[in-house]
């Protein structure tokens, strides 16, 4: 009898960093310059270095995007920082597919992970390693990063959730994550 194949791995995630190798790998970057409108201090932002490095996205994408029934997973790097008190964060989405959830998990640093029902009702739980987070169907999720060194997390979605940037960007999250004297705070818009 013929043996079957057996095959090497097409991906490798490095489990320190959750670096990911291999194929159908995506990644981008938001610099300063492309999140704007995100922070409530306009003044602050201007002022900060437009190509200062905010957050990257590391994503494996086996299907095309859209196709029913499969699977995304992606690694997200927060860098420290601040623009007028507000922690460096993700700009933050519904899914297209309102109902589609996601699993969340933190890897490094610690972080704050905030939720938005479609009734603008928010809460945060706080990201740290090993932290598991699943993000119900119609709930609109950020991160932040609240400590001094880098925040990475992963994440996993439906292939045919999609993105949904703009109900966010029109109306933002009702509450915002504010750094008081250095007490991570959440301040309803
Ligand atoms: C994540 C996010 C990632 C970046 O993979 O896309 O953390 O955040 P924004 O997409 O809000 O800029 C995810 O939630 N996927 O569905
Ligand atoms: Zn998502």
């Amino acid at each position: 009898m013929m043996p079957l194949q057996i095959l090497q791995p097409s991906v490798r995630v490095d489990l320190a960093t959750w670096c990911m190798t291999g194929s159908d790998i995506t990644c981008s970057e938001k610099r300063l310059r492309q999140l704007d409108g995100v922070f409530a201090d306009a003044e602050a932002y201007r002022r900060a270095d437009p190509e200062r490095l905010v957050y990257s996205v590391q994503a494996h994408l086996p299907v095309d995007d859209g196709t029913p029934g499969g699977l995304f997973f992606g690694t997200t790097t927060i860098e420290p920082g601040e623009v007028g008190g507000e922690y460096f964060m993700t700009r933050g989405h519904f899914h297209a597919s309102l109902d589609r959830g996601e699993y969340y998990w933190g890897v490094q640093g610690e972080g704050m992970l905030i939720l938005m029902t479609a009734r603008r009702e928010v809460w945060a739980e706080r990201m740290v390693p090993g932290s598991l987070h699943y993000i119900r169907g119609g709930t609109a999720h950020r991160v932040a990063n609240i400590g001094a060194g880098r925040l990475i997390f992963g994440a996993s979605w439906p292939s045919d959730a999609g993105h949904n940037y703009d109900e966010i960007s029109r109306t933002g999250f009702a509450a915002r994550l504010m750094n008081v004297g250095a007490i991570p705070t959440l301040i309803p818009e």
